[in-house]
């Protein structure tokens, strides 16, 4: 017993699953299968998708940076003063750092799912920042944002970046921006967000020549056997990414190489030869199709700017 304790708790093995078991082991039972895209996010899967946005097949980052670089100023213009930055999925907080000269926040409130990955993103931030106020925060962003009572909504400029809403479908986009919009009423909103372009750029980029993309889908497994307790191997999956122009998405799938039965405690499911698991979607958006999101969950004011190719757009708007 540590010195001090009287007792000693074990908790009984039939105790119930906990909320991120239960979605799992709902999601592998389903027909397809599916595992939410957060799961492809712990501290490899992060570095991976890192390691990801510099390859030359993934132009997303390259090409929101390329409008930061150049358009900078407007935006900063556009945005007005900024109190503090709330940056949706910060992961190694590379885009907004990108953002500081232009923006000047007082206050950087990165959050990410990630908390060990953004937790080392900070110490590097602070030696270079040092009169920078940040306050991160470790969530899963589909749960309540609680953010630090003493800024005001309308001090707030939410950051959402990369094109992650176009990981939400469009009801929980609708639903993501409206959550946001509630936050910062009299502030404002930078986001985002990957255009519709030929399939022959988009599915290179989610399978690249050195198929770092397919090692980051394919550790989502490992994720889940250790928050699941289930026996996946990886090498019984494939990588597949292709483009549903109907559905103007992006899909990331593992699909079994042969018949596979992968068991868990308490449960058991068998994936024949080329059944899937459906793992993301990347939504791509038409600029007019994002603006009128943007309208519908209540923003107003909104303007946006594009790479010279037009593959990339981030919108400012009011809330
Ligand atoms: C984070 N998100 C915007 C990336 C995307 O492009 O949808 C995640 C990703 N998936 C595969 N490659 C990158």
């Amino acid at each position: 017993l540590p010195a001090g304790a009287d007792s000693y708790f074990l908790a009984p093995p039939s105790a119930s699953p906990r909320p991120e078991q239960q979605e799992l082991r709902d999601g592998l039972l389903d027909n397809p299968a599916h595992i939410d895209p957060k799961f492809l996010y712990d501290a490899l899967g992060s570095s991976l998708f890192t390691a990801i946005t510099q390859l030359p097949e993934y132009y997303p980052t390259r090409c929101e940076a390329e409008i930061f670089e150049r358009h900078g100023q407007d935006i900063a213009r556009r945005v007005g003063p900024v109190q503090a930055m709330i940056d949706l999925g910060a992961g190694d907080c590379a885009k907004a750092e990108r953002l500081f000269a232009s923006l000047r926040p007082r206050h950087y409130v990165p959050i990410d799912i990630s908390a060990d990955y953004l937790q080392s993103a900070v110490r590097r931030l602070r030696l270079s920042y040092p009169d920078l106020r940040i306050t991160p925060i470790g969530l899963d962003l589909s749960q309540a944002l609680a953010l630090p009572a003493e800024i005001a909504p309308e001090q707030r400029l939410f950051f959402y970046p990369g094109s992650s809403i176009g990981n939400l479908d469009p009801e929980a986009a609708l639903a993501m921006l409206r959550r946001i919009r509630r936050q910062c009423v009299g502030g404002g909103l930078l986001v985002g967000v990957d255009r519709v372009k030929p399939r022959q750029v988009l599915e290179p980029a989610y399978d690249d020549a050195l198929h770092l993309t397919a090692a980051f889908n394919l550790n989502v497994l490992r994720h889940v056997n250790r928050v699941l307790g289930s026996d996946f191997d990886v090498d019984d999956w494939h990588h597949v990414a292709l483009f549903n122009s109907d559905r103007s998405r992006i899909e990331m799938h593992l699909q079994a190489r042969h018949p596979v039965t992968v068991t868990w405690p308490g449960d058991a499911r068998h994936f024949a030869p080329g059944e899937r698991i459906h793992t993301e979607n990347s939504y791509k958006f038409a600029p007019q199709a994002f603006a009128d999101l943007l309208g519908r969950a209540g923003f107003n004011n909104i303007e946006h700017w594009s790479d010279s190719r037009g593959w990339f757009s981030v919108f400012s708007a009011r809330a």
